[in-house]
């Protein structure tokens, strides 16, 4: 078995997908979480001044997307396939176009402009992105693509507490029910519960 360092924040968000794949993989790994008061000193020692990233046998790699699809492979949950890899890759990117429009408000440090952000994309984006994004789910029976799991389900599910911070929907769960049950058919498999049990707790 590869020696496996993956670093993140003590925070789910875009590193908990990866800790969900490699649980799933059954790959032991060494869980470093750098705390943010260590970020300044830390960030040097990252490829691209960011985290995620992991270690295997001494390498270093990084990119939560990129680190999923290679785990997805790795542990067969990716595609058959180039066309399958295809359809992944399109709706990870819808989810990650979600992702950046609710980053552009939770990132805005002028809290005037961060309200009228979020009341536009309330008003003109959420509704039709976020029904599109359950609809895809709805139609691939709980499942991000391919109406199966893949690598695409346990970077969704990794990230979906922090989702609903960034959207500031707490009741994410009710008005988009096919998000919750994703979540919950990732976090039901038996390698990725024994994970979470063990796990430090983080809200999200
Ligand atoms: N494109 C990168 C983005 C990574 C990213 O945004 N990381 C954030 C935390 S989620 C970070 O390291 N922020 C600290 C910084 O930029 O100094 C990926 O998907 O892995």
């Amino acid at each position: 078995m590869p020696k496996v360092v993956f670093y993140y924040f003590p925070l789910k968000a875009l590193g908990e997908g990866i800790r969900l794949l490699l649980s799933y993989g059954g790959q032991e790994f060494e869980d470093h979480r750098v705390p943010i008061d260590q970020w300044v000193d830390f960030k040097p020692k990252t490829p691209f001044g960011q985290l995620p990233m992991m270690e295997i046998d001494g390498k270093t790699y990084t990119q939560a997307v990129a680190m999923s699809r290679y785990l997805g492979r790795k542990y067969g949950v990716a595609g058959k396939d180039i066309e399958e890899d295809f359809e992944i890759d399109q709706n990870v990117d819808f989810f990650n176009d979600i992702r950046a429009k609710a980053a552009s408000v939770q990132y805005e440090p002028n809290e005037e402009i961060k309200n009228k952000k979020h009341e536009e994309n309330m008003k003109n984006h959420y509704p039709f992105l976020l029904k599109t994004l359950n609809d895809i789910i709805v139609k691939n029976n709980g499942h991000l693509a391919l109406g199966k799991l893949t690598w695409g389900d346990f970077l969704f599910a990794g990230f979906y507490d922090y989702l609903k911070v960034m959207l500031q929907m707490p009741d994410l769960d009710t008005k988009y029910p096919a998000f919750k049950k994703l979540t919950d058919n990732v976090l039901s498999l038996p390698k990725v519960k024994e994970y979470v049990a063990k796990a430090p707790v983080s809200d999200y």
